[in-house]
């Protein structure tokens, strides 16, 4: 292929004498070679894969859009609907989390999909999601003018076993509940006691989780555990209908995914939605 690639190049330089000339006959054939450059990526065959969208710089975003602190109930509404329509695009994604800007998908181990094309899979699902964003955004901040369009990175991880796909979704959970402890000790010494950015920020610095409980507990009088469970520990939705926590999946084809939703979901998280 490079072979033949520095031929054609070789060539184009020779009628680069010619250039004008050639451009007017319109001949597709003498630039074709270009395409050559291109790399198709395949994502390894027999392997999971999780792709991962993240709001760019939404903490401007969020500041600018009036999202309520530290949790906004209508921007993870607006995520969940957002992480739905993806699912209901991409039928071969059978779980997936999300919290805060964030959102991963996992795709089941034998997909098939656009044959197993990295960019094409991981370019499509990102600008779904964030289609379907804009797409949604009246519903759920019908009072709140869109001021400039969002735009989610995204990338694609590939997990060769159940074990390393129950760990990355653990992993998110995490740290969905260390960001929303620490929001809501942040934004409470911030709104109730005045501290500066700064100042709660450097409070914060040396405090433990069991600490950080504590301050919540005394000087606010806010239980951790009495918060939403959707703030503390994000949202799942899986495709599976047939799917009942804990139970035998005999009649399942993808048995697989529903020993790791049961992993992920003995970690008592929120579940939104089966479809
Ligand atoms: N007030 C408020 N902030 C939120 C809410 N959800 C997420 N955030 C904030 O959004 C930010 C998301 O974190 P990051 O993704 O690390 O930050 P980012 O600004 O998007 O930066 P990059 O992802 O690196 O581009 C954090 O600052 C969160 O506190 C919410 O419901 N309310
Ligand atoms: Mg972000």
């Amino acid at each position: 292929k490079i072979a033949s690639c520095k031929m054609q190049i070789a060539n184009c330089n020779l009628y680069c004498f010619n250039f004008s000339d050639v451009a007017k006959s319109y001949n597709i054939f003498f630039f074709a070679y270009v395409k050559l450059f291109e790399e198709e990526r395949k994502i390894l065959l027999n392997c999971f894969f999780v792709i991962r969208i993240d709001g760019c710089d939404f903490k401007k975003f969020i500041k600018l859009h009036n999202y309520e602190k530290p949790n906004d109930i209508r921007g993870l509404q607006l995520m969940n609907a957002c992480a739905i329509n993806v699912l209901n695009k991409f039928n071969e994604i059978d779980l997936s989390f999300g919290h805060s800007d964030e959102y991963s998908f996992l795709f089941r181990k034998n997909t098939k999909l656009w044959n197993r094309r990295q960019d094409k899979i991981l370019t499509n699902v990102v600008s779904y999601f964030t289609s379907s964003f804009l797409f949604k955004w009246k519903t759920f901040f019908p009072d709140q003018e869109l001021l400039y369009p969002p735009n989610f990175d995204a990338r694609l991880i590939i997990y060769p076993s159940e074990k390393e796909v129950i760990d990355y979704f653990s992993w998110r959970q995490a740290d969905c509940h260390i960001n929303t402890q620490y929001n809501e000790c942040f934004w409470n010494l911030v709104l109730k006691k005045n501290y500066t950015h700064e100042e709660a920020y450097k409070f914060l610095l040396t405090t433990q989780t069991k600490e950080k409980n504590e301050l919540l507990f005394t000087e606010f009088n806010i239980n951790y555990n009495n918060i939403p469970i959707i703030f503390r520990r994000g949202t799942i939705i899986i495709r599976n209908k047939m799917y009942k926590k804990n139970k035998s999946h005999n009649m399942d084809n993808n048995k697989q995914t529903n020993a790791i939703t049961d992993a992920i979901t003995d970690h008592t998280t929120q579940l939104t939605t089966i479809i």
